[in-house]
């Protein structure tokens, strides 16, 4: 009975997706996890071991960039050994059945959406491979694991390089958050996945995208604040629901 009852909501979100003209997906540390890429606020998190107040600040980085560096540089080598697992496979064919009327935005850093295929990705908060200057505006893409020299300089000017990633009290980048807000206005169904809701201000997407009439379907295996406006809620893996709701390859 249970069975059949998830399978009929199965259908009707995978019918939504085909009729709803806009979809777009927010995605968090969750839809990594199955990747074996620690999250930040689960049991096993990143946050459990280190205080992101101690890391993931510029003041942090400008008391001890070697500490920070040794940081991203441990999650680097973790990151390299992940592969895409069938949730961002999943996520990577729901943009070739949408194209355009399809946006993927990600909060995570690790790359493996697009490592999935996926190509029309928002990354709110960067990217752990790239590289910027702290001075000038040179900036790489680099994948050495581990880095060469800890902590990086730049090739141009001398200075530290620091990751590409947007810090707490960091503003996301004004070129992508004009994009996101873009889509949260248009989009016509949002499918919110593994992420715990609670950073600004990605944690406002699905709120906004629901105050412009969006269907939310929320995919986690807990509940988070964002499931009080979900209008389907699936409690269980990224891995395991993704392919269940997302629509075949219309041939
Ligand atoms: C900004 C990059 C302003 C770096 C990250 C007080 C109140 C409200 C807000 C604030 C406040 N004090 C400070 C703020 C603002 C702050 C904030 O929101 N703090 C929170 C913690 C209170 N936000 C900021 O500082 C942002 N900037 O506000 O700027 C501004 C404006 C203009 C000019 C100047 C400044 C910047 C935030 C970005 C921080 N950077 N990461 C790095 O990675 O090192 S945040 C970090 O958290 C990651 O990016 C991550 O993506 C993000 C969100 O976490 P989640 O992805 O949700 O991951 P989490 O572990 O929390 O949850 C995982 C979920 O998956 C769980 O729900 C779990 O159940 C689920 N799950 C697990 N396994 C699975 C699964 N689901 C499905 N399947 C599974 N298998
Ligand atoms: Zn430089």
């Amino acid at each position: 009975m249970k069975e059949e009852k998830h399978r009929v909501l199965y259908e009707k979100v995978k019918d939504l997706i085909l009729s709803r003209e806009k979809v777009c997906a927010l995605t968090g540390a969750g839809i990594s996890a199955e990747s074996g890429v620690p999250t930040f606020r689960g049991k096993d998190g990143l946050w459990n071991k280190y205080n992101p107040a101690e890391l993931a600040t510029p003041e942090a980085f400008s008391r001890d960039p070697e500490l920070v560096w040794k940081w991203y540089d441990w999650r680097r080598q973790i990151i390299s050994e992940a592969k895409p697992n069938a949730g961002h496979l999943a996520l990577a064919k729901l943009e070739e059945i949408k194209g355009e009327n399809f946006i993927l935005i990600t909060q995570n850093v690790d790359g493996l959406h697009q490592k999935a295929g996926s190509k029309r990705v928002l990354e709110v908060h960067g990217n752990i491979w790239k590289l910027k200057c702290t001075s000038c505006t040179y900036e790489e893409f680099n994948y050495d694991v581990p880095l060469k020299v800890i902590p990086p300089r730049c090739p141009e000017c001398g200075n530290l390089l620091r990751p590409g990633v947007v810090w707490f009290g960091e503003s996301l980048p004004f070129d992508v958050l004009d994009e996101v807000e873009r889509w949260l206005r248009m989009c016509d169904l949002m499918l919110v996945i593994g992420t715990s809701g609670v950073v600004q201000p990605a944690a406002s997407f699905a709120f906004v995208a629901k105050h412009n009439d969006a269907v939310i379907v929320e995919v986690n295996i807990e509940r988070t604040p964002i499931s009080e406006i979900a209008d389907f809620f699936f409690l269980g893996k990224a891995g395991e629901i993704l392919p269940l709701i997302i629509p075949e390859i219309l041939k």
